[in-house]
């Protein structure tokens, strides 16, 4: 019997690409459920072709479900995983509640798919968007030269605070957009912006060194995820990681800055074939031709695209790079989706 599967937040930002990605890989479920909160159920959405109705969030809907992906917030997460294991379910978790508990694992398939067998409460966690932007191309370089420490500096997609942050960002870009006068005095933009919507301070025409909420020591909580996930999905629990997070007016796809620092000396053109080869990464890196990965033409693609690898000039074992990966994909759906298909593949042998 094919797996039955429910979707939690079906009709989240990250949900509407689940559906997607769902209609376009190997189908390897039966039944697919689709949940999200009372205010949507009873609208319909299209899955593998069929049109299907979303169903309110209850304790019943995970009756007979096998695997149930969550993309929804933290709160509702750390209530309803619980119950929907309880019931059964092999819970994959997108929000960011379960990710440190030590009972949970914390999967990237390309980096650590065994630790998905190791799940003693029936929960699987996603890692966070900016860290799973990059991880892979990481773990690739960590498997060759030993990683010591990463300096990044993100910048990151409005889609990361969902579809209120896309809504935001069309909506300050509408406000602004053909008047040449802003963006030469202190606050004009800011006055022509109107509505922040989620962000701290205006997005369009600008960037916001901000993402998450007030942590102790000034770091925001997306920094310290970037940190701490990282440091549990390589199994480097005293990595050296320093973050800073930045939104910038890009609807979908994080990029980040990447110097990372090695235990052995590396090599421009063997780090440049170890990315080239590893799989889910691909290598754009024709600085001559001005080829590089940027956030508009990676968007709606699968994998991690890496460019500008550069040996420091002032350390032998250090790297600088840059890479994109869509948040939405890599960074949620399609990472969820890859854990929940090595769930399946265990579950029927
Ligand atoms: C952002 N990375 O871009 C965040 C959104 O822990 O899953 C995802 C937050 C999380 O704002």
């Amino acid at each position: 019997r094919k797996p039955t599967l429910a979707v939690v937040g079906a009709t989240g930002a990250v949900g509407t690409v689940m559906l997607d990605i769902l209609s376009t890989r190997r189908d390897v479920y039966g039944e697919i459920r689709l949940v999200a909160s009372a205010r949507s159920a009873g609208r319909k959405l299209s899955v593998r072709g069929e049109q299907t109705e979303v169903l309110a969030l209850a304790p019943e809907v995970f009756d007979g479900v096998d695997i149930a992906m969550f993309d929804v917030p933290d709160a509702v997460s750390a209530s309803w995983a619980p119950v929907a294991a309880a019931r059964g379910a092999v819970v994959v978790d997108n929000s960011g509640a379960f990710r440190m508990e030590s009972d949970v694992p914390l999967v990237v398939p390309e980096v650590n798919a065994d630790a998905v067998r190791d799940r003693p409460r029936g929960i699987i966690a996603n890692p966070n968007c900016t860290t799973l932007s990059m991880i892979v191309a990481i773990g690739a370089l960590h498997d060759q030269y030993g990683l010591n420490e990463l300096v990044v500096a993100s910048y990151q997609a409005a889609s990361g605070a969902g579809q209120e942050g896309i809504d935001a960002l069309y909506d300050q870009l509408e406000r602004v957009g053909g008047d040449r006068e802003l963006g030469h005095r202190p606050g004009d933009v800011r006055s022509a912006v109107g509505e922040l919507g989620p962000f701290p301070a205006p997005l369009a025409l600008n960037v916001v060194p901000w993402a998450g909420s007030l942590q102790d020591g000034g770091w925001s909580s997306e920094e310290l995820k970037v940190r701490n996930e990282s440091r549990k999905i390589l199994g480097l629990p005293d990595l050296r990681v320093a973050a800073t997070c930045v939104r910038v007016p890009v609807v979908t796809t994080h990029s980040l800055a990447v110097h990372a620092v090695f235990d052995a000396p590396v090599d421009q053109r063997e780090a440049q074939a170890i990315l080239a080869g590893s799989p889910g990464v691909v290598l754009v890196d024709d600085p001559e031709g001005y080829e590089f990965p940027t956030p508009a033409d990676v968007v709606g693609t699968d994998p991690t695209w890496v460019g500008r690898v550069r040996r420091s000039l002032d350390d032998p074992n250090a790297l600088d790079l840059f890479l994109c990966g869509d948040n939405l994909r890599k960074g949620a759906a399609l990472n969820t989706a890859q854990i929940a298909e090595l769930v399946a593949a265990e579950l029927t042998g």
